[in-house]
């Protein structure tokens, strides 16, 4: 049995903070006329693919602050980039900063969309791990301010059957944590599609460097799609963006673990991968077979505890 998909990862060089949102689709829209040319059923866009890294900068509310969310989607912006993909008959993945009106407030989420091979919606996930901090920290190299500009997601880690297999999302600081993969795989995940930007050193150890932090990267994704036997594509923005680098690295993982597809530069590059979601199975039935081997009774601390809670 085989059910291929042959994957792209779109990476993104930088989006300067100034570069509109239509230029930003247009670039994507060229990554996607190569997908199609590699053909390509499904195309792996960054985390806030549509503007600069803006948690970098502190912009009070006002009229750029707004500018960065997204009301609907999708939009007059966008609309090319939907079009061109259901022309050719590829699903995408892309996230982007939302702002919605819910029970009379205004709500703010990093969110990504899963779209199918029609260019319909089928998906939506919002960033449940937000790294950084929330205020202003003159302390630091440079700002971080997921904190500010989000709220943590409300819809935790849902998959959605769709393209002939079972995929999930996440973004960018999820993918450091386990239990991002853990709740997707235990509903049967087979693709995990992630977008990320990440600082290339860190603003509060400056001697902790792009090597480094691709390693973390590397080894985060690989743990997640082995421990969990499924594909993961996680896809940067990367570059120099408004004066600060971000690493590139994006990587589409085997569910044994093994890197398929590696960018080599920290411009817009696309990554391919053909992906047979039947190879999640050998896994999904020894090793990682959940029902056989876990032993939830052991696991309580993980839901019932945040922080840690040290021995007497
Ligand atoms: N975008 C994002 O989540 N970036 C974080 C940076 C962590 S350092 C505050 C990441 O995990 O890559």
């Amino acid at each position: 049995m085989s059910r291929l998909i042959k994957v792209g990862g779109a990476q993104l060089g930088p989006i300067q903070r100034d570069e509109s949102k239509s230029s930003a689709v247009s670039r994507m829209v060229a990554l996607l006329d190569q997908a199609h040319a590699e053909g390509c059923g499904f195309v792996v866009f960054p985390e806030l693919a549509l503007t600069t890294f803006f948690p970098r900068h502190y912009i009070e509310n006002s009229d750029e602050f707004r500018a960065f969310y997204e009301q609907e989607m999708p939009n007059p912006d966008v609309k090319p980039l939907f079009e061109k993909a259901a022309e050719y008959g590829i699903g995408f993945y892309l996230g982007y900063a939302e702002v919605a009106r819910e029970d009379d407030e205004t709500r703010y989420f990093n969110t990504s969309i899963l779209v199918d091979q029609t260019g319909k919606i089928v998906g939506k996930y919002r960033k449940v791990h937000l790294p950084g901090h929330a205020e202003y920290d003159p302390e630091r190299t440079f700002q971080h301010l997921e904190k500010y500009y989000f709220e943590p997601g409300d819809v935790g880690f849902p998959v959605w059957r769709t393209m002939d297999g079972i995929f999930g999302m996440c973004l960018c600081n999820d993918r450091r944590w386990p239990e991002t993969y853990r709740v997707m795989g235990l509903q049967g995940v087979e693709f995990v599609a992630l977008g990320y930007n990440t600082p290339a050193t860190n603003s509060q150890k400056p001697e902790e460097g792009p090597e480094e932090r691709l390693f973390h990267s590397d080894l985060s994704v690989q743990a997640g799609a082995y421990q969990n036997a499924t594909f993961v594509a996680a896809i940067a923005k990367a570059g120099v963006e408004d004066g600060n680098h971000l690493i590139g690295g994006s990587i589409i993982v085997h569910p044994s673990g093994q890197i398929m597809a590696r960018a080599e530069t920290e411009d817009d590059e696309l990554i391919v991968a053909e992906c047979d979601l039947d190879d999640t199975v050998f896994y999904k039935k020894t090793i990682f077979d959940f029902a056989r081997h876990r032993r939830p009774e052991h696991y309580g601390r993980i839901v019932d505890q945040t922080g840690v809670i040290l021995p007497e």
